[in-house]
């Protein structure tokens, strides 16, 4: 389009470096960055006032589940309210997953996704895969997806039994193929077998509520899934990415990873930062059941603060939200068995205010980390950047206008998501988004989202992304082993060896 932008008087806050400038914006993208611009000619120039705000990136939401159908169910929020809500949120981009079913064609199952979000999107998306089998097919697939798609990174569950799970000759397997492929490698880490048997032996219990969900997936099977994902990642040389780490047990596990030298990264979502697995306890049923997603919410309270600290030091990478809302009619699916509960919970709108809450306004991270974990290190990763993720000439023009002063309540009765229950309810935030602007179109202004459905884009993800393979290969070369001559045996020669009689 032709529609020009000037955002002026603001701080433009990258992640690693903050200046005040103005930002001009042609045909949806960033032409100057600078102070006092005056672009010619000034008729027609659309101008947003960013005094005292700072102009920070879009965010990217690394991990959303729009109309998933799913646990009998199918998400409430659609790609069109979804993205909605992002942009109200200051969130430009979203990352879904297009997940077949055993034995189904991951090229028809990602053709499917797009289909549904196309005509629907209001901001800009792409698509991760799942590999929840494991086939020549499933590999010239993924190969297909890799080349004709812009597909770099692909998901394999080790929950879900019998739905998506994969064992560990599979996920070797699968990441195998993704190092060859120049892929990340996402994993959903807890141990299927143990929720199967542990969700049996509750039920036969009696223990039905959403309690059951938690006692039957504590840390350590969110741990041990980790450790054993990033050993056999390790073991192909593949980069790892595990999504929603959810519990200081998981978390601490990846971050002795990382200072091993490996190459994981580790995603945290807006609900294990913002609220806690002590609502699983809550007397009211539909309260309870609302904050039911896979992996669980974490009851220690201390878990949110851990897991901000470990995203200030970078031991864990992107904030992401796995937003896959229900409403209460949907979750009542499991009102006499946890176990058939929809799995899920809201994020996609509010991750911003609830990260610069806790982690800015908290005093844990500046505005700078804020940027790196909300937005350029998914870009980063996914190999988006520079296009995505940084305020720079020649950049999308996604950029959000962030008040750090304002305050604001978090509440479904105003939220613009489609589901009639929040997570954050009553959460009071610092940092709130004042203007977001997508690909140079202003998209949301003064409380008020001007979308239009199909307007956002499918974006395109080569493969070797350079910010996660030139650590691949750096490692290839330090800790391949490499196979010595070694001298021929002594000693072996001069014994018989004796059968057992
Ligand atoms: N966990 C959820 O809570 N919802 C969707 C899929 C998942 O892994
Ligand atoms: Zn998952
Ligand atoms: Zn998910
Ligand atoms: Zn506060």
């Amino acid at each position: 389009s032709k529609q020009r932008l000037l955002i002026k008087g603001g701080k433009v806050v990258n992640d690693d470096q903050s200046v005040e400038a103005d930002v001009y914006v042609e045909d949806g993208i960033v032409q100057q960055v600078g102070p006092n611009l005056n672009p010619e000619p000034p008729t027609g120039l659309i101008v947003l006032d960013a005094t005292d705000k700072l102009v920070i990136p879009g965010g990217i939401d690394t991990h959303t589940h729009m109309q998933f159908p799913f646990m009998g169910s199918k998400s409430k929020d659609d790609f069109h309210t979804g993205t909605k809500a992002a942009v109200a949120g200051g969130t430009t981009m979203i990352i879904d997953f297009a997940v077949p079913q055993k034995g189904s064609s991951l090229i028809e199952a990602f053709d499917l996704w797009k289909s549904w979000a196309d005509p629907k999107v209001c901001c800009d998306y792409s698509l991760h895969v799942a590999v929840t089998w494991w086939s020549n097919k499933v590999k010239e697939e993924m190969k297909s997806l890799v080349e004709n798609k812009g597909v770099n990174s692909f998901k394999m569950f080790m929950a879900y039994k019998d739905v998506y799970m994969l064992n560990d000759e599979e996920l070797y397997e699968a990441f195998s193929y993704c190092r060859e492929l120049g892929a990340v490698a996402q994993v959903h880490a807890e141990n299927g077998d143990l929720i199967a048997q542990n969700s049996k032996k509750l039920l036969s219990m009696g223990i039905t509520g959403p309690e059951g969900h938690i006692l039957s997936r504590p840390e350590e099977v969110e741990a041990e899934a980790t450790q054993r994902a990033i050993t056999i990642a390790n073991a192909v040389n593949c980069p790892l990415f595990v999504v929603h780490v959810m519990s200081k047990s998981a978390a601490r596990v990846l971050a002795s990873a990382r200072r091993e030298g490996k190459v994981v990264y580790g995603e945290t979502i807006a609900a294990c930062l913002g609220t806690d697995g002590t609502n699983y306890w809550n007397k009211d049923w539909a309260h309870a059941a609302a904050h039911v997603m896979g992996p669980p919410l974490r009851p220690d309270p201390s878990t949110p603060d851990f897991l901000m600290n470990l995203l200030a030091n970078a031991d864990l990478s992107v904030t992401a939200t796995d937003n896959c809302t229900f409403d209460i009619c949907q979750k009542a699916l499991g009102k006499d068995d946890f176990t058939k509960i929809p799995n899920g919970v809201n994020g996609v709108e509010d991750r911003m205010s609830v990260v610069w809450e806790k982690g800015v306004h908290s005093g844990k991270m500046d505005e700078n980390k804020f940027v790196a974990v909300t937005s350029t290190n998914a870009a980063k990763i996914f190999n988006l950047y520079p296009k995505k993720g940084r305020i720079a000439v020649g950049s999308d023009a996604d950029i959000v206008i962030w008040d750090p002063k304002a305050t604001r309540t978090i509440s479904a009765k105003t939220h613009h998501q489609a589901n009639d229950f929040n997570i954050f309810e009553g959460m009071v935030c610092h940092g709130v988004c004042v203007a977001t602007v997508s690909r140079g179109k202003v998209v949301y202004e003064g409380g008020v989202v001007k979308v239009t459905a199909g307007e956002g884009k499918y974006v395109s993800r080569p493969p070797f992304s350079p910010y996660v393979y030139k650590r691949v290969r750096q490692r290839e070369k330090v800790c391949q082993p490499v196979p010595v001559k070694r001298a021929p045996y002594t000693g072996l020669v001069s014994i018989t060896p004796v059968a057992p009689k």
